[in-house]
């Protein structure tokens, strides 16, 4: 991590001993609709954090807080998460975690061309594969009372096998996507954990077991546990 820092300047320039980053702040919902199940886009976020050793700190946010001025002027879209540092204000949890990776040492290779193909994943897990998987939840939630639902929903699973399918093939008998755990690897598991209580991820052992290693990381576990505190501390039933 210290070589890192040094490699872009983010030592205190005033101080005889480095000190490390500025704290940053990240937004997460005051009640998550999963009600804990680390399925918001503030878990990856948390992750990529947790990988670097970055201590955050966490401000929750109502769904009306959200789309107030004052959250819309870090957030255009009146969503979670933000990251803010120092002067630095973000929003997408891709864009965040990309300059989480960029800036710590830990989430991406050294390696010129190895690091290049380390963002690619990070982009085919937000372009690629998460947008059935998005596809999926919608029809889900907010079309289950249509006279077409029955016949779509088929036909959204059978696109993410789509996905799974060639992604599966790739990952073949490997740890991980690309050599070394990397900041794809944290998108995709991020992604792929979004179909756990789909079942289709169990068709594909091979990913099922890539989605267990990433969870057992212990920066994954931390981040899990922090998510899950908001819920648990804010539920009326503990
Ligand atoms: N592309 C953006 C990013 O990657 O940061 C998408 C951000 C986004 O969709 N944020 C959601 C949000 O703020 C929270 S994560 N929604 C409120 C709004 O749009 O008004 C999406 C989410 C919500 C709920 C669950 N869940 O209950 O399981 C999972 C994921």
């Amino acid at each position: 991590m210290e070589d890192n820092r040094r490699r872009h300047g983010l030592w205190m320039a005033s101080s005889n001993h480095p000190e490390p980053f500025m704290t940053p702040t990240i937004t997460a919902f005051e009640r998550s609709p999963d009600r804990g199940k680390g399925l918001a886009r503030d878990m990856r976020v948390r992750w990529a954090l947790e990988e670097v050793g970055q201590p955050y700190e966490v401000r929750l946010v109502s769904f009306g807080a959200m789309k107030e001025p004052a959250h819309r002027a870090l957030h255009p879209f009146g969503q979670i998460p933000t990251y803010e540092e120092g002067e630095l204000v973000l929003f997408e949890s891709g864009a965040i975690v990309f300059h989480i990776a960029a800036r710590h040492a830990g989430l991406l290779p050294d390696d010129a061309n190895a690091r290049a193909r380390a963002i690619a994943w990070m982009f085919a897990a937000l372009n690629t594969v998460e947008p059935p998987i998005l596809d999926l939840q919608t029809t889900r939630f907010l079309e289950a009372d249509k006279s077409w639902y029955e016949e779509r929903l088929p036909v959204v699973r059978d696109r993410i096998r789509d996905r799974l399918g060639e992604l599966s093939s790739r990952l073949g008998h490997t740890d991980w996507l690309d050599g070394a755990f990397s900041a794809g690897d944290l998108m995709m598991v991020a992604v792929l954990l979004r179909l756990k209580s789909s079942g289709l991820l169990d068709e594909y052992p091979n990913l099922s077991a890539y989605v267990a290693r990433g969870e057992a990381r212990p920066a994954y576990k931390r981040a899990f546990d922090a998510q899950l505190a908001v819920f648990t501390s804010k539920s009326p039933t503990g």
